[in-house]
């Protein structure tokens, strides 16, 4: 982007600003969401912010979140319904438009809604980046996870337990947005 370089740092800024808040980084359509803390455990300081980002064959998923147990490890999902209330349960079950059990994310016939768990460092800190390639950002494809839940739990997933994991109360939620 060599134009750039004739303008201000400040113009820059700006620039990237109103890119960012039109969903659309590099022609790329983009959601950024805020995990906020549900009351299912007391205190809560579980906070994150994730950007979903098509790509040319699925999503990008990039982020983090914080707040966590030091070296904790959660079940991280997309849940299929886009409701954030009684804390996190509303979002209903993981989720899963070709009809697949509960498994690792990435392995065969498991729910598109799996993603890889999270695993906090030493400052309760989980930061993660990973190509998706069971969802979509595509208005109306079986896919397309626009207007689900994205869900961290309290406890470990042990990818086995069917339909969910056994990972424990919903301790932070967001609705996926439209880019
Ligand atoms: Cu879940
Ligand atoms: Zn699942």
């Amino acid at each position: 982007m060599n134009h750039r370089r004739l303008i201000s740092t400040g113009s820059a800024l700006l620039a990237s600003a109103i890119l960012a808040a039109c969903g659309s980084m590099g022609g790329k359509p983009s959601s950024a969401v805020e995990l906020v803390p549900t009351g299912a455990i007391t205190p809560n300081p579980t906070r994150g912010t994730v950007t979903f980002t098509a790509l040319d064959h699925g999503v990008r998923v990039a982020g983090e979140v914080r707040g966590l147990v030091p070296g904790s490890e959660h079940g991280f999902h997309i849940h299929e319904k886009g409701d954030c209330g009684d804390n996190g349960n509303a979002s209903g079950g993981h989720f899963n438009p070709t009809g697949g059990t509960h498994g690792k994310f990435g392995a065969p016939g498991s729910h598109a809604g799996e993603l890889p768990s999270l695993r906090a460092d030493s400052s309760g800190v989980a930061r993660f980046s990973l190509e998706d390639h069971s969802i979509s950002l595509t208005p109306g494809a079986a896919n397309s996870v626009i207007g689900r839940a994205l869900v961290v739990h309290r406890d470990p997933d042990d990818f086995t337990t069917q339909p969910s994991g056994n990972s424990g109360p919903r301790i932070a939620c967001a609705v996926i947005a439209k880019p």
